[in-house]
């Protein structure tokens, strides 16, 4: 998860908030040292940790709370507004339908420019647009190569010369050939040997003239911290369809500072990264992002992704059948399928509220071989057995290895794979939920029908 360490010291400073009886002028001091402290951690800029904790702590003393509403859930609001304005406004990148989209992106060495672009050109892609890159980097060895590899990988179209000199000739060429070819998504990587921001401006401006992009992307990378702030500004003044991409969010101590550094130039932060995968990137919604930094949970973003796994829209009887997985050992099967396939279990789970990150998700993992034999042994089963699992006991183990022709340990790992999903889903069922809308109405349901809260 992106900011990790931030998250946990904000977790920890709200629980200890949450603890205490009786709200008055110390616990609010406590709670505004304790995130003071957070966020210099993660460096954030002094003077707006500064700011934002006087924010927080005028307003809890001053601010009347509204009706319905304790104090402490106010004062909690108002936390989690105030780290939502640092994260900066939300803005969103659209790919216009009916007519080529053209993005450059451009960025300091080894930001994580092509990467970026293969994790777009993935992400776009996903949502049935057609897209392309084309490779502009004439300066970096085999830098056609790395992106050629990654839109194989993809199944992403690659434009490019491994014998090119002329970055933006072969800019220009790339996007015509993918606007002949009626792409939706167009995305220009280019080379990153600038040191500085300025000879960075200046390139970028030469490409633009050329390819005249819809929008440029700077990538910038989220371990600088802080000092994210001078490209940000220097890209900020220089063009006015700028928007940024933060990468390496993933294990940065210093993600926070970076995040805070870009929002407050006012360049809007659409992308950031969260891995070296293709699929570690996530659209940045400040407030989304600050609620599950703070371990409210994310339910949007995980709808988000169980759609993008499933390919249609998440129905509610879906949604129940992976809280509740119903359990009988059929549907525990079609589970751990389902859970395979979704890739890492731990980022799903974490963006439920109430989860954290105590997942048994290692525990939770099963290899294709291991389903392999869990089919098998399932098949020795009576319906009896696979509708109640539980009343399997130790001479029905024997008989269903003996049958399956697997062992009694196979059996019973199997066994503990069905208590351990139960038990996975009872704690999911305690989370709590959003109590509105639509989405709350079907997570309440969800867990009353699996005996929950
Ligand atoms: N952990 C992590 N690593 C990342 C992320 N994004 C990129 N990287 C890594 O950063 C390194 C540089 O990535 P590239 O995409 O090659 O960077 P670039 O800006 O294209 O580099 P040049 O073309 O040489 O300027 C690679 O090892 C990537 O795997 C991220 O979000 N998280
Ligand atoms: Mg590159």
């Amino acid at each position: 998860m992106a900011l990790e360490k931030l998250g946990r010291a904000l977790h920890g400073a709200l629980q200890k908030l949450t603890r205490s009886t009786y709200i008055d002028k110390r616990v609010i001091r406590e709670l505004v040292r304790d995130i003071q402290r957070a966020l210099l951690q993660a460096d954030v800029n002094v003077r707006m940790v500064l700011n934002l904790t006087k924010r927080i702590e005028e307003r809890a003393l001053k601010e009347k709370f509204p009706p319905g509403m304790s104090r402490k859930e106010h004062l909690i609001r108002i936390v989690y507004e105030e780290l939502s304005a640092l994260m900066g406004k939300p803005s969103k990148f659209e790919v216009r339908p009916g007519r080529p989209t053209v993005v450059l992106v451009v960025g300091l060495q080894g930001s994580g420019k092509t990467t970026s672009v293969a994790k777009l050109a993935l992400y776009f892609q996903k949502r049935g647009f057609k897209t392309g890159m084309v490779c502009a980097d004439t300066y970096r060895p085999g830098a056609y190569e790395q992106l050629r590899q990654l839109g194989e990988q993809a199944g992403i179209k690659v434009f490019g010369n491994p014998n090119g000199r002329d970055a933006i000739k072969l800019a220009t060429d790339g996007v015509r050939q993918f606007k002949e070819g009626k792409l939706d998504l167009i995305l220009v990587d280019t080379a990153g040997r600038h040191k500085e921001e300025k000879t960075l401006m200046e390139e970028m401006r030469k490409i633009a003239e050329k390819v005249k992009p819809d929008e440029v992307i700077l990538v910038v990378d989220g371990t600088l911290g802080q000092q994210a702030k001078n490209q940000a500004e220097a890209f900020k003044r220089s063009t006015d369809i700028g928007s940024i991409f933060v990468t390496k969010l993933d294990g940065s101590a210093k993600g926070g500072g970076a995040l805070s550094a870009v929002a407050v130039t006012g360049a809007p932060i659409k992308f950031i990264g969260t891995g070296e995968k293709l699929d570690d990137i996530e659209p940045f919604v400040p407030e989304r992002f600050v609620a599950r930094l703070l371990g409210m949970g994310d339910i949007e973003t995980l709808l988000q992704k169980i759609k993008e796994v499933s390919k249609e829209e998440p129905k509610a009887e879906d949604l129940r059948a992976i809280m509740a997985g119903k359990l009988t050992l059929r549907d525990v099967y079609e589970q751990l399928e389902k859970i395979s396939k979704m890739g890492p279990l731990k980022k799903l789970l974490q963006m439920l509220p109430g989860m954290g990150m105590s997942l048994p998700e290692e525990q939770m993992r099963v290899g294709e071989e291991k389903l392999k034999k869990f089919k098998v042994i399932m098949q020795s089963m009576t319906s009896e057995e696979l509708d109640n699992p539980r009343i399997i006991k130790s001479s029905r183990i024997r008989r269903i290895a003996r049958g399956s022709g697997t062992s009694e340990r196979d059996v019973k790992e199997l066994l503990k794979q069905y208590e351990l999903m139960r038990k996975v889903i009872k704690s999911m069922a305690r989370g709590r939920f959003p109590k509105v809308g639509p989405l709350g109405k079907m997570l309440r349901q969800a867990s009353k029908d699996i005996g929950g809260t």
